[in-house]
């Protein structure tokens, strides 16, 4: 029977503290209440992982969880808040203050690792034997701060402090065997909950710890450094997601920490498999099936290879049946920097073994497709290995069952183009699954106003599990709805309007349009493009100060990979047009830009419920999916967007008259291109010339960096690289114009609400719940196995 609250969370906060729980700090109490909740769910959390070990299962193996925050998450799940609320106000504390505490577990970089969050989430509701795979990263992806409008990084230490919601398993504890170093692979798992049901998931993450402490005989002969080497060398495997890979000590390293989990994971699955159902490893992929995120943990096929072959005394054929039955592959962009490829040397240094089995796959490869009758030019193409380079990327499309895009025109990309040779031979691989987005998180627990209207039009909480219900209600509203749904608005944007001053320091209207483009930092992402808006809309009301220009704030959060020059010449370009902006008395009337530092999952949570305008302006057929486009959609913000990604299919869900949709099409720009001249744009779109000059005449200041130059450069000089490689300046013209129009149209409040709920209540395609129950049914094969 679990016990209330009220009566175990001021015991676990002076369990903490030492201290009474009234004396305790609002860190001490965040830290005592998690652990309560911890304690609250053990023993279903339990039940679930062993009724989930005996039957069929999925594994999902990925580099990235971008967790975020767990405390209120796990509340929400459980129906928890309110008793949460109320046991911490017994000795004095706000739940709110409390939960700020918290630091956010940001162990992915962006939509893909968000994305294996929200299906964690999706898998515990919905009750299905799904486990997750990770690296417990010491830090996560790094802190953002500006300096001078430049992004500087930060370690970001998210444990320090203690962390509840991560159990350590040193029982089931591995180990990794690299060729010069063999390492501890020890499991951290975090309980997934799930809303309305006991079962508790896991995402179970390793941390690499070294097998000898440090060399004792070492230290004592005072050889103190050597006697740290080893230890320090270990410690880098989980010290940090995606270590700088410019160099080929990076290489190594990324090379190892994927290894290192995908090992650790196989080793505990094939145990698990002979536990339950003995040691004819033949029957493995009846029980278990393994979804690669991305090309990151590739190497789970031939180490699972190894494993069956070297541990477990199968032959090859026979191994090679088991893998191909087990893994499924999810591509999640078009750009060919994320088909990674490997030089063979790195394998040759970490584990001669798997490059032989790569090898061996290799050479077989190459066999069955001359078999085939195949071109050798097409087979060298699609080979694994190539001179001295592994392609990951190939080895999965080879060696899985599934193969799958996350949005129907990016898996229809990818069919044609990216994987084109191999949906040639076998299309039947090949599947869609649009990507989703948690109801729980990214409506129920972080817009609560709009939450609770959503209970009172359907007359319960059941749309918490199964979003679709809401588009019954898309016409059978009262008129009242619109006033409502505006009002939840305005006091979501007070609230951020308040969050914003006290983080940023910049002051904004609650009543101006706030349009908002958060995701990572990338030139094909085209946060330029919304720059470039701004500057223009600057120009233009210096121009002419009698413009009727609708109120608005631009709100940006990106961070750019530390590496990435341009981007992070877009990030000081967007901080400098800011700081012209809202430093000019006249335009700052009117017009604003706030850039959010740090952007991350739990900043996420305060813009989203805020946002008027949802910017999606990928170039088309570049955006796999997007998943914000869809947290905004949920929460009332009306996409403006390219044709790309999901876009595509969030258009086909709220009609031409519910999206703002411009540019050219995927299916346009190759004969476009043909004839594109940048230039020319820049001569003859309005606004183009002056805005790009600013970036060179002395407007905007970039310190003598010369990044700004680069930016217009590289839109206008073919001599760069191709010019302007995404196209833009071809769209601006049409982004101007349709941006312009819907900041027009938001005067009209009726009939922007009436939008803003059609685009709320169409949003249940894009519950990843329903993604998830089409993995399950069409890739994964498995079932739900509820524990009570
Ligand atoms: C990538 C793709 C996105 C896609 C996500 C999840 O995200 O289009 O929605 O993966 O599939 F680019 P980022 O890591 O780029 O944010």
């Amino acid at each position: 029977m679990s016990q209330n609250l009220a009566s175990t969370v001021p015991s676990q906060v002076r369990a903490v503290s030492g201290r009474p729980a009234a004396a305790s700090t609002p860190m001490e109490v965040w830290q005592g209440l998690s652990a309560a909740v911890v304690s609250r769910i053990a023993d279903d959390w339990h039940a679930t992982s062993e009724k989930y070990r005996a039957g069929r299962q999925e594994h999902y193996f990925s580099a990235e969880f971008l967790m975020g925050r767990a405390l209120l998450n796990n509340l929400t799940n459980l129906g928890l808040v309110d008793e949460a609320r109320q046991a911490v106000s017994t000795f004095g504390q706000d739940l709110s203050t409390v939960l700020e505490q918290e630091p956010d577990a940001a162990l992915g970089n962006g939509g893909l690792g968000r994305l294996a969050a929200c299906f964690l989430d999706s898998c515990a509701t919905l009750n299905l034997p799904v486990t997750g795979y990770g690296i417990l990263y010491r830090y996560g992806l790094f802190k953002q701060l500006f300096s001078d409008g430049f992004q500087t990084e930060q370690p970001d230490p998210w444990m320090e402090e203690g962390y509840p919601f991560v159990i350590r398993r040193e029982e089931a504890t591995r180990l990794v065997r690299y060729n010069d170093l063999t390492v501890k692979a020890v499991p951290h798992d975090m309980p997934i909950t799930g809303y309305g049901t006991h079962n508790v998931g896991t995402l179970r993450l390793w941390r690499a710890e070294p097998v000898e402490e440090f060399d004792y005989e070492a230290f004592n002969s005072q050889r103190f450094t050597e006697a740290i080497v080893d230890r320090e060398r270990t410690n880098d495997i989980s010290r940090v997601l995606y270590p700088n890979d410019t160099t080929f000590e990076g290489k190594l390293l990324r090379v190892r920490q994927q290894y290192f989990f995908c090992s650790a994971s196989l080793q505990e699955i094939v145990d698990n498999y002979i536990a339950h159902h003995g040691t004819d490893l033949s029957g493995f992929a009846e029980y278990n099936s393994i979804q690669l995120n991305d090309t990151h943990p590739v190497l789970a096929i031939p180490e699972l290879m190894r494993l069956l072959m070297d541990e477990h005394g199968l032959g090859w054929e026979a191994a090679w049946e088991v893998v191909t039955k087990t893994f499924a592959y999810t591509n999640h962009t078009v750009l060919a920097e994320a088909l990674e490829t490997w030089d063979i040397s790195i394998f040759d240094r970490l584990f001669p073994r798997i490059t032989e089995i790569v090898r061996e796959i290799d050479r077989r490869f190459r066999l069955d497709m001359a078999q085939r009758g195949l071109p050798q030019e097409t087979i060298d193409y699609m080979s694994p290995v190539s001179g001295n380079t592994v392609r990951m990327a190939w080895i999965a499309c080879y060696a899985s069952y599934s193969i799958n895009g996350v949005a129907a025109l990016h898996t229809e990309i990818i069919k044609r183009e990216t994987l084109g040779e191999w949906h040639a031979i076998w299309p039947e691989r090949f599947n869609n699954k649009t990507n989703g987005v948690t109801p729980r998180r990214w409506l129920r627990q972080c817009n609560p106003r709009l939450s609770a209207l959503l209970d009172e039009v359907t007359g319960s909480d059941a749309w918490v599990t199964d979003l679709s219900v809401l588009a019954q209600h898309t016409d059978s509203v009262d008129e009242s709805v619109y006033q409502r749904l505006a009002e939840v608005k305005r006091a979501n944007k007070v609230d951020f309007a308040a969050w914003v001053k006290e983080r940023e320091g910049v002051e904004i209207d609650p009543d101006a349009v706030f349009d908002v483009q958060i995701k990572r930092l990338h030139e094909y992402k085209r946060q330029l493009l919304n720059a470039l808006y701004v500057l223009d809309l600057y120009f233009r009301m210096k121009e002419d100060p009698s413009l009727e220009v609708p109120k608005r704030v631009f709100i940006f959060g990106a961070k750019a990979a530390p590496g990435y020059v341009r981007a992070k010449a877009v990030i000081k370009l967007i901080n400098t047009i800011g700081e012209l902006v809202n430093n000019d008395p006249v335009v700052s009337q009117r017009i604003k830009v706030v850039f959010i530092h740090n952007y991350n999952v739990s900043p996420a949570e305060h813009i989203i419920p805020a946002a008027d305008v949802s910017e999606q302006i990928s170039m088309a057929g570049k955006e796999a999916s997007g998943t914000s486009n869809m947290k905004f959609m949920m929460n009332g913000a009306l996409t403006l967007g390219t044709l790309d990604g999901a876009n595509v299919e969030i258009l086909d869900s709220v009609g031409d008259d519910n999206a703002y949709i411009f540019g050219a099409t995927e299916d346009e720009l190759p004969t476009l291109r043909q004839t594109y001249d940048p230039r020319a744009a820049y001569e003859n779109v309005p606004g183009l010339r002056r805005a790009l000059d600013a970036l060179i005449d002395g407007t905007l200041d970039d310190h003598g960096t010369g990044g700004f130059a680069d930016l217009r450069r590289s839109l206008l000089e073919a001599s760069y690289e191709p010019a302007d490689v995404y196209y833009v300046l071809g769209d601006f013209a049409a982004y101007r114009e349709t941006k312009d129009a819907m900041a027009a149209d938001y005067a009209d409040q009726r009939a922007w609400q009436r939008k803003a709920w059609v685009n709320i209540t169409r949003s249940g395609r894009f519950s990843s719940d329903r993604t998830i129950s089409d993995y399950a049914r069409e890739v994964w094969h498995i079932e739900a196995a509820p524990i009570a």
